[in-house]
């Protein structure tokens, strides 16, 4: 990091928790006007037969805290139990022209979605319609195209059960087109673990943390979005365990901590130091990082060796346990030190710091986010963390782990259950069996291939089970362009969002019942499930009076899309598998046996039921039957040379936002306030650019391709970070995203690092 006058930037005085975060909370509290019972709801948030946060997936404790959500948690559910009302009149006084000019805030601030509405054309405008109506012409639009011309997205919030009816719904159909939310943000991860352990997700399980002896976080911004996670973190460090973080941005919740259940911490000035070191590496100079790391490692092990006769690596499950060792330490020992500075912006001293920590911990988990999945070698940061994870047998030993942060509460459930557009990782033959048909085959449409061919116009139609594809996805301008030339469109949701305003030829949006409202069918009151990011299945009971009565359930609402288009199949039941939930989750177990034991009976176990994995039993489900050290090809996971007046823009998430839903204008935790529509710059980079504080700027795409993409209107913000890389908000940059920029293997959209120049 270079010098700069801290003054002159905008940083944030107090602590991430504390007073703010409650603050935080009260302000959206007071906005949405949530219903009476939403305190009660947040008392049962995360508990035992309670229900499940909305917001991130990280992990629910057996032993919960007395209140045990975040701010960010508090204010997802507030925004699902507002008591302000979307209604059929409000579509009858606007147009969708009229609302495309409308922010996305000002949308989803109309509140809950309450009816089932059908695009009229010819008045341009949403109006009233009947779910059988509904029902009948999807089914029907749908019947009429060939099935590989359609898309099923899934945004990662609905349960296992719906998950799992749904990619049903899209294989008895015939295709594989599952693109899930998970394609932008931790495929990086499933097809990265998957090569180099054998298993897509994470190691870790939650007692991990109360024994480790250090931490690293990579790119994952904790304060913000998963802050629930800081409690274990605050009570690593108080019994002396290291936490280094790797982030271009100085972010709050990873350097201090006031614990907002603690009355000892909120009535004094004490707050927990959180980070040991905090290293700001360039964006994309995660690679270069690491290997200085590995470098560091293998010249302790020398020493140590040629001292003491004792190792520093774990000798024995190298030699047991993996491959490709020789070969990664000769490609590690041929990089100088010069160019790792330069492509990491760390010096050397500083990341044998953080080696050291490595070396000296007898324990020791990874965690990372998005700061390093979405670039374009982001596989290549996933596989240097591996790399550094398997040298000390940090890998299914109590204590260690690579433990990726994932998302949307229940994305990675999703894809245990079978919503992939991969084939090879969904159990088709038993599927073919249990139900009676023969699946297709062939591999589906991620997300990126989705985007692809809608601009190509070879997708007829698109089924969005929740999110807000059209703002999440690259290309925005384009993508935009060519969704209405599709033939239908249809939406599953609960408030209104932009990509509810860009149409098919025929278009339904549908709105849904949220996971904290009572479900009622059949047989009573039923439960949902979901996966968290440790692997563990979680029960979760809707209590709170449903926001309209017009309302269907996710589950009745796949179901009544699936029965009106498919043949009727014995084995295939709709009606009673909506009636009874556990229904549905007999399936699951008779699909995925080892994963699902005994599924219903253990839908409400505290702290959830554990899936199970076989990386963390060292059992290795790859290739070569061995966890793969990789050779490190490059050292930058950008994907570009840097050039004069050429940024790499790193698109960010503040903690008043979940993904596109803006909550408010308030980036607490950056100190900025008020607007979103800032570019974050490091002051020196300000000055040789000859721009000033606060002018206004924009930003276009320089990415080599001929394509013209540009968003205007943001404010130069003095910020600390590091030269060459500036920071601006998703989803508003999204626009300067090319489709083709993603990591090369998992074809996640590069967002950490997008080339940009900046016009005056
Ligand atoms: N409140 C809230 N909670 C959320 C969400 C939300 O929008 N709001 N979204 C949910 C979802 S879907 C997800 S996926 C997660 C996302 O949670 P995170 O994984 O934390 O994702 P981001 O906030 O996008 O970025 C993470 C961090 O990466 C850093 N970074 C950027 N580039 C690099 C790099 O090259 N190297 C390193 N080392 N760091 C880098 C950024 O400074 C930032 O602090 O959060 C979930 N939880
Ligand atoms: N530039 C840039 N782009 C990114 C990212 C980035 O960091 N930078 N991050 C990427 C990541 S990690 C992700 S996960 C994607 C997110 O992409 P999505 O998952 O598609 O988007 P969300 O904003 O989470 O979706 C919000 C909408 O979901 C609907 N919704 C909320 N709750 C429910 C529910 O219970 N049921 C149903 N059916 N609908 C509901 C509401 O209508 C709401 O408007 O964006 C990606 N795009
Ligand atoms: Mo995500």
């Amino acid at each position: 990091m270079t010098d700069t006058n801290e003054d002159e930037t905008v940083h944030y005085e107090g602590t991430e928790g504390g007073w703010g975060s409650l603050r935080g909370i009260a302000e959206v509290g007071l906005r949405e006007r949530p219903s009476p019972g939403a305190l009660d709801t947040l008392r049962r948030q995360n508990k035992v037969k309670g229900f499940m946060c909305v917001s991130c997936a990280w992990t629910k404790p057996a032993d919960t805290h007395a209140v045990e959500f975040c701010e960010n948690g508090a204010k997802a559910t507030f925004w699902e139990l507002t008591t302000k009302r979307c209604t059929p009149e409000f579509f009858a006084r606007h147009t969708i022209t009229e609302l495309r000019t409308w922010k996305d805030y000002d949308l989803e601030q109309q509140g809950r979605l309450t009816h089932p509405m059908r695009y009229d054309a010819a008045s341009d405008r949403y109006v009233p319609c009947s779910w059988d109506e509904a029902f009948a012409a999807i089914g029907s639009e749908l019947k009429a195209i060939d099935p590989g011309s359609a898309v099923f997205y899934a945004s990662g919030r609905a349960s296992l059960e719906t998950s799992y009816l749904y990619a049903l719904f899209a294989r008895l159909y015939g295709h594989n087109n599952l693109p899930d939310s998970s394609n932008m943000c931790h495929e990086t991860t499933s097809v990265a673990l998957k090569k180099l352990i054998g298993s897509p997700v994470g190691t870790c399980v939650l007692s991990d943390f109360h024994t480790c002896d250090a931490i690293f976080f990579f790119g994952q911004n904790t304060g913000s979005n998963s802050p629930r996670l800081l409690h274990p973190l605050q009570e690593a460090v108080k019994r002396g365990a290291k936490i280094v973080t790797f982030n271009p941005i100085r972010e709050k919740g990873l350097e201090v901590f006031k614990n907002p259940q603690s009355p000892v911490e909120m009535l004094t000035p004490k707050s927990t130091q959180i980070s040991t070191l905090y290293l700001q590496v360039k964006a994309g100079g995660d690679i270069a990082a690491i290997t200085g790391m590995i470098k560091h490692v293998l010249a302790a092990e020398d020493a140590k060796w040629r001292s003491e006769k004792l190792h520093v690596l774990d000798v024995d499950f190298i030699a047991q346990h993996t491959s490709g060792f020789e070969e990664m330490k000769a490609a590690v020992e041929a990089v100088g030190w010069d160019e790792i500075e330069r492509e990491s912006g760390l010096s050397r001293a500083d990341i044998e710091e953080a080696a050291q920590i490595y070396v000296d911990a007898p324990k020791s988990i990874a965690m990372y986010g998005m700061g390093l999945t979405q670039h374009v070698h982001g596989f290549d940061n996933l596989a240097a963390l591996t790399n550094l994870w398997l040298l000390k047998g940090n890998v299914g030993r109590e204590g260690t782990g690579i433990s990726p942060v994932r998302g949307h509460s229940n994305v990675q459930g999703q894809r245990t259950v079978g919503i992939s557009e991969k084939p090879e990782l969904v159990p088709l033959d038993r599927l073919a069996q249990q139900f009676g048909f023969e699946p297709p085959r062939e591999e589906g449409m991620n997300t990126v291939a989705a985007c692809h061919k809608i601009i190509a116009g070879e997708v007829k139609a698109f089924i969005g089970l929740g999110g807000n594809f059209i703002r999440a996805i690259p290309e925005r301008e384009k993508m935009e362009e060519a969704w209405t030339r599709m033939r239908l469109t249809v939406q599953v949701a609960t408030k209104l969002n932009r990509s509810h305003l860009v149409n098919g030829q025929v278009a339904y949006l549908l709105p849904c019942l949220g996971r904290s409202e009572e479900d009622v069918q059949g047989t009573g009151r039923q439960s949902v499930t979901m996966e968290d990011s440790l692997s563990c299945i979680h029960g979760s009971l809707g209590r709170n009076t449903p926001a309209s009565r017009h309302l269907k359930s996710e589950v009745a609402i796949v179901a009544g899309m699936a029965k009106a288009t498919l043949p009727p199949n014995p084995k295939v039941k709709w009606d009673e598998w909506t009636a009874d939930y556990a229904k549905v989750r007999d399936c699951i177990e008779e699909t995925y046996p080892e994963q699902f034991r005994d599924f219903n009976a253990r839908v409400f176990t505290p702290g959830g039921f554990y899936r199970g994995n076989s990386a963390r039993e060292r059992v290795w489900k790859t290739e070569s039957g061995k966890a793969a050290f990789t050779a490190p090809e490059r050292l930058r996971s950008i994907g570009f040379d840097d050039a004069q007046g050429r940024y790499r823009l790193v698109t960010l998430r503040s903690n008043d936002q979940f993904n596109t839903t803006i909550y408010g204008y308030s980036d607490r935790l950056r100190g900025i306030e008020g607007t979103r529509d800032v570019l974050l710059m490091n002051p020196e980079d300000i000055a040789a650019a000859q721009l000033s504080n606060g002018q206004v700027v924009s930003l276009v795409t320089d990415a080599g391709d001929g394509v013209h993409r540009q968003v205007d209107g943001l404010v130069v913000t003095p910020f600390l970070l590091p030269r060459g890389c500036i920071g601006a908000y998703y989803p508003e940059m999204n626009p300067l995203m090319p489709v083709w920029y993603h990591d090369q293997q998992s074809k996640t959209p590069a967002a950490k690092g997008i080339p940009v120049r900046i016009l005056v």
